[in-house]
């Protein structure tokens, strides 16, 4: 079982746990686990494997522990199982309905037989739903469209799907009269790999602006459907199926909005708490003399005499603590560094000095070297590497070596042409079912640098997976290791594979690992690459272009590395050219 699985099952049991009305704390501790076992860069089955202790994993205890242990050996969790008789699982989506939640998902399906989400939907419409607590017509067709609502949004969107929708938006918005000051908070603004709605903050001059910013949000063109519209506060959906919450508020009040709407929850909690420390309350209108007495989701406008709230920045630095960029803010520590003033420097787009992988028509880009070659200029970079398939992919057109010697023929050619930027000769070799190289040692030998990837056999156990990929790293001529998870986000899951082995293998051996900036990947993900940072890993943001336009996808992968508290030391294409040449040569 992936870690996914496991997650997902542990998930599911929590589910289930809250509608029979277990413990919360019980609820909550296998509701941490699963996010943990989500985020682990090993895998589960591997630890087992290896006899290691699961309690050593952050919010596994004994009993968590053991359960793990059962899926690993069995494939499936008993206590779930079991539990699901008495409950149908359908009840869990039920639950997850806005206006249902556990309590009446349980009672619906007691009293009324409904197991699914369709049957929520048919019982709404035919208003037997009357038969519960509390539930009038109105409350009935509200569900109806929370139905709606929950099958549009049960998948996460990529970010790099939504980016495109977004940026028009809110320039859309800046556009208008009087909005002085338009940003995106959410889950967008800490720049997470997918987003589950969109959260717009807006400072409107007076009120008619902000009537007229709400009137240009409601009717933008890509709007589907209006879910609520009022002073202070709208609500749409785009054509996408994004949820998109505009608030307008004054000027005054903005820094703690953003600050708060920005998250992450846990970020926020945790900085709540810092707040009361210093005898101060933190809130979405700002910061506070006192602890005020009412807790979170109490009363909204505080009592005590406002401390700070027109910038983040002026809120961070009343509570001791340095500015935390958005990407930071997950609660991985950021806050025991911010206080006391080391924040690393996060890596940006410019500092980097080249990328290190891309295609041309050589194999399955659409650009020729030369065109290539030009926009990296354009980008401004000191180097480039072109990395064209080998000859396994075969549908790419992959390169066999005596192709490759023509490529570098033209090669000559080009680089004389233009001198503005020094080419590395390079390839995305693919890693075959044994973990050998589709080149040969001469030809790995002559080029300046060797990516490996795996793009086949997706199947094979883990110790199979791990081995072959091991194998290839351990390769004197290896490089860096392509995508190394090979999911594909929404779509594949990673294939099975002991990553801490592969990033051990990569230490030993001079590899650094990619973060793979291709919107669909982004693989390494944001965990996985702050694993790899803490095994002293070098990491290379590449954008796997197959044309000039995807050479723009780098500032994906920069986000997901400032995630990941990468700093230019971090990463291997920010680095000036003659450390890179010396990284590759391995010391040789
Ligand atoms: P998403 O939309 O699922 O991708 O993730 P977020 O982080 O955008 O979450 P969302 O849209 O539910 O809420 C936006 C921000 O508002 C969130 O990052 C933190 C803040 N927030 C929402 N609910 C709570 C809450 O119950 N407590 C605290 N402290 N903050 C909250
Ligand atoms: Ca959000
Ligand atoms: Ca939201
Ligand atoms: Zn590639």
């Amino acid at each position: 079982m992936s870690n996914a699985e496991l997650a997902r099952h542990l998930e599911l049991f929590a589910d289930l746990l809250e509608i029979e009305g277990e413990n919360r704390f019980k609820i909550r501790a296998y509701r941490n686990a699963a996010r943990t076992i989500y985020d682990l860069p090993e895998q589960v089955e591997a630890m087992v494997a290896d006899g290691a202790d699961l309690t050593q994993i952050p919010s596994v205890g004994k009993e968590i522990a053991e359960k793990l242990e059962a899926m690993v050996a069995t494939g499936e969790l008993p206590q779930l199982s079991e539990l699901s008789q008495k409950i149908p699982l359908g009840v869990t989506e039920v639950m997850r309905v806005k206006g249902m939640g556990p309590k009446l998902a349980e009672a619906a399906w007691r009293e009324l037989a409904i197991d699914s989400v369709d049957e929520l939907e048919r019982a709404a419409k035919a208003g037997k739903l009357g038969a519960l607590p509390g539930f009038g017509e109105k409350r009935q067709a509200t569900i109806l469209k929370n139905i709606e609502a929950y099958r549009k949004n049960v998948e996460r969107l990529r970010i790099g799907d939504i980016d495109p929708v977004i940026a028009p938006l809110v320039a859309a918005l800046r556009a208008v009269e009087g909005a002085e000051r338009v940003e995106v908070a959410g889950s967008y603004r800490r720049r997470r790999e997918t987003v589950g709605d969109i959260d717009l903050l807006a400072i409107a001059a007076d009120d008619a602006a902000a009537a007229a910013i709400t009137a240009a949000f409601v009717g933008y063109p890509e709007v589907d459907e209006v879910l609520g519209s009022g002073d202070t506060r709208s609500s749409v959906r785009l054509r996408n199926g994004l949820e998109v919450d505009l608030r307008v508020m004054e000027a005054e009040s903005f820094g703690a909005a953003l600050l708060y709407f920005t998250g992450s929850k846990a970020h926020n909690v945790a900085l709540r708490q810092i707040a009361l420390e210093r005898g101060l309350h933190l809130t979405e209108y700002g910061l506070f003399e006192g602890t005020g007495a009412e807790g979170e989701g109490a009363s909204p406008k505080s009592s005590g005499k406002l401390v700070a709230s027109r910038t983040e920045e002026e809120i961070y630095e009343k509570l001791g603590l340095q500015y935390v960029e958005p990407e930071m803010r997950e609660d991985r520590g950021e806050l025991a560094l911010a206080a006391k003033g080391q924040l690393p420097t996060l890596v940006t787009l410019a500092d980097l000095r080249g990328d290190l992988h891309m295609h041309s028509t050589w194999s399955d880009g659409k650009a020729s070297v030369a065109e290539m070659m030009r926009a990296c200029i354009e980008r401004g970079y000191e180097y480039m590497a072109l990395t064209d398939h080998s000859k396994a992919l075969a549908m790419t057109g992959g390169l066999d070596e005596e192709k490759l010697a023509r490529q570098w023929e033209e090669l000559d050619r080009v680089v004389a042409e233009n001198p503005g930027i020094t080419l590395l000769r390079g390839m995305e070799v693919d890693i075959l079912k044994d973990g050998s190289l589709d080149l040969s040692d001469e030809w790995l030998e002559r080029l300046d640098i060797v990516l490996v990837s795996v793009h086949s056999h997706f199947g094979l156990s883990l110790e199979e997976q791990t081995a072959r990929i091991v194998k290839a790293v351990s390769h004197p001529e290896v490089n860096v290791l392509c995508h190394p998870t090979g999911r594909i986000l929404g779509a594949r899951e990673g294939y099975a594979v002991d990553l801490q082995e592969v990033f051990d293998a990569c230490h030993a051996n001079g590899v650094a690992v990619e973060l793979n900036a291709s919107y669909m990947r982004l693989d390494l993900s944001d965990v996985n690459v702050i694993a790899a940072r803490k095994r002293g890993l070098m990491v290379s943001i590449g954008t796997d272009a197959h044309s000039v336009k995807e050479l723009d996808g780098m500032q994906l992968g920069i986000d997901q590395a400032r995630r990941a508290w990468l700093t230019p030391e971090h990463v291997l294409n920010a680095r000036p050219l003659d450390e890179v040449r010396r990284f590759l040569a391995k010391g040789r």
